[in-house]
């Protein structure tokens, strides 16, 4: 895809969205799929693509124009899209790569701290391997003419598991933990306020998997800019401080094939329904069953990654695991910033206690007088019984009240407003997923409730547990 001609070519998707690759070793347990194979050598080709964004239908054309990074392991083709396939190594592990640029500028892969191919031009490959000696989410992406690479869709997610827990411990996603977030890992399953499962623990019975955990890579797409970028002429590089200005501050025009403005938000290259009903991005399990969320902001706007039902823990900020993990339900993610939220799946919804928010005080009593643990206060205060007497309608009948606990989906959204839009307007359209309980540990069987359209969405109609994070085909994914 060297020439004018070909950039504009439209590239044909089999499955969607971000495809896993794991390389190196494994551990016993995670990702367990025999498609998962560990692979030896990444093939990487640096090439362009055209991809259609959630509004795109037959009367309103919303494509958008990216830079991505395509790859083959083990003869296996992953279809081309923005971002690149999520990596998975173990801590320690080699990653050895072959990568061609395909565009007709130079181009790089550049894992902070861990690797720098330096710039590979047009038409050149180059094989090279590095050491996975980093724990913790990473990106890897395009550091030349910063960001307009990177931005242009350059990116991916690196996941680098630690090869064992601390000696009398329990896993957790890092590899020297502080004794804080250790203690909250330990804690998971094994204590009262936290019953079920750890970690690193799966159950074969509900189909459980061990070491839950996702990948949120953010992102946002200006398809008027970067089709301009993609339109240059051979060898012309776009200038960054250009790029940045028309990205952040291009003024307003009623034209919407002028602005340069982001018009999409996307996870891990989807946006709306896409990225709601797709359970890949969006956390589901039991009451129990904690999780770990790795966001990766690859793009240029701020966002704020608001979870309701539960507080989730901040573990690690940017390659730093936290002294002393806050407890929140929001946390802001500048460009390029790391953030992991341990989410506890403790019973919706969580409380406060006198201290604000986190473990019980003493007195262990809420506000109100209540006991803070178990957190029950909202139970208390109004959570009708199913067919309990609390008004009638004209007919005599009993209103029932009764608000069950699960199976339900609360949101998550971005408190950066405009990301929830997609082309300046469409609402529910941008940034957006979810945390679904599907209920508790005790309940007999898997997805023995049920299934209402947004959970037949989520699923789909093969209902396997074990795609949840080990099979990423056959999701909800917006493509061509
Ligand atoms: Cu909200």
């Amino acid at each position: 895809m060297n020439n004018e001609i070909n950039r504009r070519d439209f590239l044909k998707y089999g499955i969607g969205g971000v495809a896993t690759i794991v390389v190196g070793s494994k551990i016993p347990g995670f990702l367990t799929s025999e498609a998962h194979a560990a692979v030896q050598t990444l093939n990487v080709t640096i090439t362009d693509a055209m991809k259609g964004m959630v509004t795109d239908n037959a009367i309103n054309p919303a494509k958008c124009y990216f830079w991505v990074y395509k790859m083959t392991a083990d003869g296996i083709d992953i279809p081309a899209d923005c971002p690149g396939p999520n990596i998975i190594a173990t801590l320690g592990d080699t990653v050895s790569l072959s990568i061609t640029n395909g565009l007709d500028e130079p181009h790089a892969f550049h894992v902070p701290g861990m690797f720098d191919s330096g710039p590979i031009n047009p038409g050149q490959t180059v094989t090279r391997s590095f050491t996975a000696n980093l724990s913790g989410a990473h990106l890897y992406y395009d550091n030349l003419n910063s960001p307009v690479n990177r931005v242009m869709g350059l990116h991916g997610a690196l996941i680098v598991m630690p090869k064992s827990p601390k000696s009398g411990h329990k896993f957790t996603p890092y590899d020297n933990p502080t004794p804080h977030v250790q203690a909250i890992y330990d804690a998971f399953g094994s204590t009262a306020h936290w019953p079920g499962l750890a970690w690193e623990e799966g159950d074969p019975l509900t189909n459980t998997p061990p070491f839950r955990q996702y990948v949120w890579l953010t992102h946002q797409a200006s398809p008027n800019l970067f089709e301009e970028v993609g339109g240059l002429p051979a060898g012309v590089i776009y200038d960054p401080q250009q790029f940045m200005n028309a990205f952040l501050r291009d003024p307003f025009s009623p034209d919407p094939n002028t602005n340069r403005i982001p018009q999409f938000f996307t996870i891990n290259g989807q946006c709306g329904h896409f990225c709601h009903n797709n359970c890949y991005i969006t956390p589901s399990g039991r009451v129990g069953e904690p999780v770990v969320v790795h966001i990766l902001n690859a793009g240029l706007w701020t966002h704020s990654m608001h979870l309701h039902a539960n507080h989730m823990y901040v573990t690690s900020v940017n390659d730093v695991v936290q002294t002393n993990p806050i407890w929140v339900d929001v946390f802001t993610v500048h460009p390029m910033d790391k953030v992991d939220y341990t989410i506890p799946f403790m019973r919706p919804p969580d409380l406060p206690n006198v201290r604000g928010i986190g473990r019980p005080d003493t007195p262990l009593t809420s506000l109100n007088g209540r006991p803070v643990w178990p957190p029950t206060e909202e139970f208390d205060v109004f959570m009708p019984a199913p067919g309990q007497d609390l008004g009638r309608d004209l007919n005599g009948n009993i209103i029932d009240l009764t608000q069950r606990q699960s199976p339900l989906c609360y949101p998550m959204h971005d408190h950066s407003e405009p990301s929830q839009t997609a082309q300046g307007g469409n609402y529910n359209c941008g940034l957006i997923s979810g945390i679904y309980f599907v209920g508790d540990r005790n309940t007999a069987g898997w997805m023995d409730f049920p299934m209402e359209e947004d959970f037949r969405m989520m699923y789909g109609t093969g209902i396997d547990r074990g795609c949840q994070h080990t099979d990423w085909s056959a999701r909800p994914s917006r493509h061509e």
